[in-house]
This record gives C-alpha cells, sequence and structure tokens, in this order.
C-alpha cells in the first residue's frame, strides 16, 4: 500500500527552486527499519552543492526579508492547508522512513500542521519593543531583524516535526535556509520541499542539501553567509558544532537530547503514572529525546509499579507501524540496535536487575527488521551508566527514593536536562518539584513526551546552549534585535551628555 506513495526513487537536492543531482554524482540506499526493504536513494552531497544553496539562499534573502511578514506568513499558512489536507499520506511515509507506529507518525505530522499555523500568526506579530528615550523628542524601539541565510540540521526521530520547529520561524522572520535533513530520513524533507514550492515560497527561500556523515553539516559551519546553525542531534557531534561555530562567531542553536525521568511518589495514582510511564518509555521505541528512561519511584510503592509496569509491558504489540493494532516500533538502525545491547550488557554488569527485554527479537515477523524487547531494570542506582547515559531505545531504569528531595536529586544528577515529570496528587509537592526539578520542561501528572508547539522545547545543562526550538522562542534563533533611534529634535543630541 505505503509503497505507492514513494513517487521518487532517487532523490535529488532541492536549490533555487530546482531538483538538482548532487555533484558528487553519488548516492546511498535508504532502508524501512520494519522489513529492511529499500525506500530511496539519497544524494551523498559535497561541498561544491553547499557552496551552490548558500549563495541561491543568500540572494534570495534579500528579496524574501522585503516581503512584509505577514505575506510571508501567508505561504505558511498554505503549507499547513497542504499538510492538512496530505497529513494521511505524509504519516504512512513518515512511518516507512522511521519506523514509528502510524498514530505517532499521525501525531508528528499534526506537530509540523500546528507549527506552520503557530508562526503564520507570528506573521502579525513579529513583536519589537518600544522605550523611552533618555532624550527629548528622540524615539526609540527594538525590532527583530532576520540574520540573513541560516542552517539547520534536522534529526531522523522526528523528521517532520524538529524541520518544522526550525524552518518555519526562520521563513517567517524573513530568512532563507540551507536545510541538511538525516540520512536515514529523506522522504519527509522531499515531501515537505515540494509542499513549500506549491505553497509559493520563491526559489532559493528554501533550499534542501541531502548527505551522510558530516560533510554537509561541516561545510555548512564553514560558509561565511550562513549565519546561524540550528542542529538537534546526538552530544556528541553538537559539542563538535558548536565548537567549530564558536570560533567562527557563529550562532548556535542546540538539542541534544536527554535522560529523562518519571518521579511516582507514595500518594501518586498509580494506574495513571503506569500509563504515563508506558506512553513516554516504550513510544517511539524510545528513540525520543524527551523519551522515559529514568522512573524514580517511592520505595513505598516500588513493588506494586514493578508488578504493574511488568503486566503492561507485556502486552505491548512490536511489529511493523503501518499495522494499527501495533504499539511499539523498530529501532531505526543496526547501529541504533547495537547501542541498545552494549547498554544491556553494561546494566546487568552494574548489578541492575533485569525485570523484562533485553534482547533483539529475531523470529518469525521480527526477523527481517530492527526490533528490540521493551525492557525494564530495577534495582538502579543512580550512579550506574544506565541510569545516566542516553540510551535512546526502549530501556526503562528504576530507581527507589524514600522522599521528594532524594527524588529531585537524582532527577537533577545527569548531565541532560530536557523534561521531567512527576506522578503526586500533593499540590506542595507540584510546586516544589515544578521549581527544583532542574530541566527545560516540567509535566505534572503525565509522562515526560508530549511537548506542545507554542511553548519553548529545549533544555538545560548538557541537553543545549541555552536555546529553545519552537514557541516564539524560536524567533530569538532566527533573528537578531535591532536597536532604531529615531531623533525628531533637529539638533544633535548626545545621550548620557545632553540630558537635562
Ligand atoms: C524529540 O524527541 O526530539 O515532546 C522531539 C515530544 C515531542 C517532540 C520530541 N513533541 O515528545
Amino acid at each position: 500500500m505505503g509503497d505507492k506513495l514513494i513517487k521518487e526513487e532517487k532523490f535529488k537536492n532541492f536549490i533555487n527552486g530546482k531538483w538538482t543531482e548532487p555533484t558528487s554524482g553519488q548516492y546511498t540506499d535508504v532502508i524501512n527499519p520494519a522489513n529492511l526493504e529499500t525506500l530511496v536513494q539519497v544524494p551523498l552531497s559535497s561541498i561544491r552543492d553547499v557552496e551552490i544553496a548558500t549563495q541561491a539562499a543568500k540572494i534570495a534573502q534579500k528579496k524574501w526579508a522585503l516581503v512584509p511578514a505577514p505575506q510571508r506568513a501567508e505561504v505558511l499558512y498554505r503549507v499547513g492547508l497542504i499538510m492538512k489536507e496530505r497529513k494521511e499520506s505524509l504519516s504512512q511515509l513518515l512511518t516507512m522512513e522511521n519506523g514509528k507506529v502510524i498514530e505517532e507518525a499521525r501525531g508528528e505530522v499534526q506537530e509540523g500542521i500546528d507549527m506552520a499555523f503557530y508562526m503564520a500568526g507570528e506573521g502579525r506579530r513579529l513583536f519589537g519593543q518600544t522605550t523611552p528615550s533618555e532624550l527629548k523628542d528622540k524615539f526609540a524601539m527594538s525590532v527583530r531583524a532576520p540574520v540573513g541565510v541560516v542552517g539547520i540540521i534536522t534529526p531522523w526521530n522526528f523528521p517532520i516535526a524538529i524541520a518544522t520547529w526550525k524552518s518555519f520561524p526562520a521563513v517567517v522572520a524573513g530568512n532563507a535556509v540551507v536545510w541538511k535533513p538525516a540520512t536515514e530520513t529523506p522522504i519527509m524533507a522531499f515531501e515537505l520541499a515540494k509542499i513549500f514550492e506549491e505553497a509559493g515560497l520563491p526559489k532559493g527561500v528554501m533550499n534542501v542539501v541531502f548527505g551522510a556523515g558530516s560533510t554537509v553539516g561541516e561545510a555548512m559551519i564553514e560558509q561565511e553567509d550562513i549565519r546561524v546553525i540550528s542542529f538537534t542531534g546526538s552530544n556528541e557531534v553538537g559539542r563538535n558544532i558548536a565548537g567549530k561555530c564558536g570560533q567562527r562567531l557563529k550562532k548556535v542553536s542546540l538539542e541534544m537530547g536527554g535522560k529523562n525521568a518519571v518521579i511516582v511518589m507514595d500518594d501518586a495514582d498509580l494506574s495513571l503514572a503506569v500509563e504515563g510511564i508506558l506512553w513516554s518509555a516504550y513510544g517511539t521505541s524510545g528513540q525520543r529525546c524527551t523519551a522515559c528512561s529514568r522512573v524514580i519511584v517511592h520505595e513505598s510503592v516500588k513493588e506494586q509499579l514493578e508488578g504493574r509496569l511488568l503486566n503492561e509491558i507485556a502486552k505491548l504489540t512490536i511489529g511493523n507501524g503501518l499495522d494499527e493494532s501495533i504499539k511499539v516500533g523498530p529501532i531505526i538502525n543496526q547501529d541504533g540496535l547495537d547501542k541498545i545491547k552494549r547498554y544491556i550488557q553494561v546494566g546487568k554488569q552494574e548489578g541492575a536487575k533485569l525485570l523484562t527485554g533485553g534482547y533483539v527479537m529475531e523470529n518469525g515477523e521480527h526477523a527481517r527488521g530492527h526490533y528490540f524487547a521493551p525492557t525494564l531494570f530495577t534495582d538502579v542506582t543512580s550512579d550506574m551508566r544506565i541510569a545516566q547515559e542516553e540510551i535512546f531505545g526502549p530501556v526503562v531504569s528504576l530507581l527507589s527514593v524514600s522522599s521528594l528531595d532524594e527524588a529531585i536529586e537524582i532527577n537533577n544528577s545527569v548531565e541532560y536536562g530536557l523534561s521531567s515529570s512527576i506522578f503526586t496528587r500533593d499540590v506542595n509537592q507540584v510546586f516544589a518539584a515544578q521549581r527544583d526539578l532542574d530541566t527545560g520542561i516540567v509535566y505534572v501528572n503525565a509522562g515526560t513526551t508530549g511537548a506542545e508547539i507554542h511553548l519553548p522545547f529545549g533544555g538545560t545543562k548538557g541537553t543545549g546552549n541555552g536555546h529553545r526550538d519552537s514557541g516564539v522562542a524560536a524567533l530569538d534563533v532566527f533573528t537578531e534585535w535591532k536597536a532604531i533611534y529615531v531623533d525628531f529634535s533637529g539638533k544633535l543630541q548626545r545621550a548620557q551628555i545632553d540630558v537635562e
């Protein structure tokens, strides 16, 4: 069924409004992780392709910035309408290239649609500030100015949503974009570029350069005309990008993962907590930056929670996400699977107790595909690597505590600070926790996933470098504040000196 949705077998880059072959002439295969079938071929672009795209973007941006923002926003509005019309086919394609189950794929496409309409609204706001001047007959204001050409680098785990979090604010603010999508998930990039084209975005404002490894990303950093790099992906790659951008005084926005915990207090609604943990830990096979990979439970309800979780985990259906009855899809690729396997060994060696899962599923319907059994470790202590490092798979570590203070201390004792959650009915604990949990996102009585696009998305510490995706905060990444002083006194007035 789904294969008919794929219209091109060999993708091209989208540069200056034209579908262009990579100058290298080289391609690589893109594999469906649910059945290992080849879906499409994707260009392996070179530095030259990035140069061409950047120059096209530079020229296009100059004109685009002069289009009134409400008109720029109308393009995004049309993008949103087309995405809405194609929601089902986009979702199926997303499931095929990424593996996430169809219900979640629909949710992700919806995030993109929401982002389009939200950012279209920004076209009529893009608020600046007016500020009194210290001098008479002088007017002062600050406005958001586009930065010019921006580079965005997006991951495979949310190939369309994250692309919209970055490209939509960039475009509405008057920038042009050079976009390097993840090698594993080019179909969403291809579809989104087509939608931009159909919506009437002028040529050169959005350019897609496909690639693998670091060639395209590094070439983007080297381009003087690319003034901002916005990246979501691994910590290692993000730190490398930050170093290179730092040397070049290039603004960089990083979002690099999490080690998110659900705290379950002794007064929690346990059924709700189980549902929240299940959804945020095993949904997307744990391959979300926001995925729950630690459960910090009050010792008095530990055994009860373990029992209930085991019951529910046993009911999870694992397989090809196009089948509506499947709850957990495959892992993206062999490397992802190998990494998870290594962490299972680490957990066992560290003395954690494996309650369920911990193995690659290789029999029957799972023989062709990258499937990993939903896994629960208990008796984990916070110093163990499985409780500290991001695994990016369906693996949960359960740790027990005797107080809220201890739970918060453990929550905050990891390198990352993206998302956290607490299940309790005690209003005092709720307010204490929302203040003390050191993460960019805090949930009360819900799991660690499910951020809405009109709020800031990002985290503290090793999760990023202080910037946020989506929400109005995303505009800070893609605009520069410009201070403007208009003196209508008719004489030279010197600030700080000619003040009466
Ligand atoms: C990610 O995993 O990088 O909050 C993005 C969520 C989704 C986005 C996750 N809305 O889980």
